[in-house]
């Protein structure tokens, strides 16, 4: 099994910036955690983080016939990419939305979603641990549907 993690603009700035709002855990720490995760599981787990919509667009039709699932935290392209929300609709794969923040507690405009939608499942509010509860879920759920 194959999963792919996207992350959007600016998140490789994590544990520069904002730590009260964000943590103190880099990008590379995160996916250190993510890799440790996926060898446990005895998953392939593959990374990618870009500040471009359209890189990520591509990322994540590209991801079609590679991969079995995406993990994505789609940063502020969330509440405003139409573009994203229809590449991952597209793809067909099971897709699980990941926030470190609890959006809902935060300004109005990051409480709409128009990626989550379209996704499995949604894990916010954990902070980095988040996307390891992600991976957790994904692989479970895949494991559960082909059996
Ligand atoms: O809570 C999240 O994971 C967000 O996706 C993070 C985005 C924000 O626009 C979303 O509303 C919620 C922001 C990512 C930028 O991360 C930074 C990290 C350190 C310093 C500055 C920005």
């Amino acid at each position: 099994m194959k999963l792919l993690v996207i992350n959007g603009p600016n998140l490789g700035l994590l544990g520069q910036r904002e730590p009260d709002v964000y943590g103190s855990e880099t990008l590379a720490d995160i996916e250190q955690s993510l890799q440790e995760t996926a060898s446990e599981l005895g998953v392939e787990l593959d990374t990618f983080q870009s500040n471009e919509e359209g890189a990520l667009v591509t990322a994540i039709g590209d991801a079609s016939g590679v991969y079995d699932g995406i993990i994505i935290n789609p940063a502020a392209y969330t509440h405003t990419s139409v573009a994203l929300r229809d590449a991952i609709k597209a793809t067909g794969l099971p897709c699980v939305e990941v926030h470190l923040s609890n959006t809902h507690a935060r300004e109005e405009f990051r409480h709409t979603s128009l990626t989550a939608p379209v996704c499995t499942g949604q894990i916010m509010g954990f902070g980095g641990k988040g996307y390891v509860l992600a991976l957790k879920g994904i692989v479970e759920k895949l494991r559960s549907d082909a059996s």
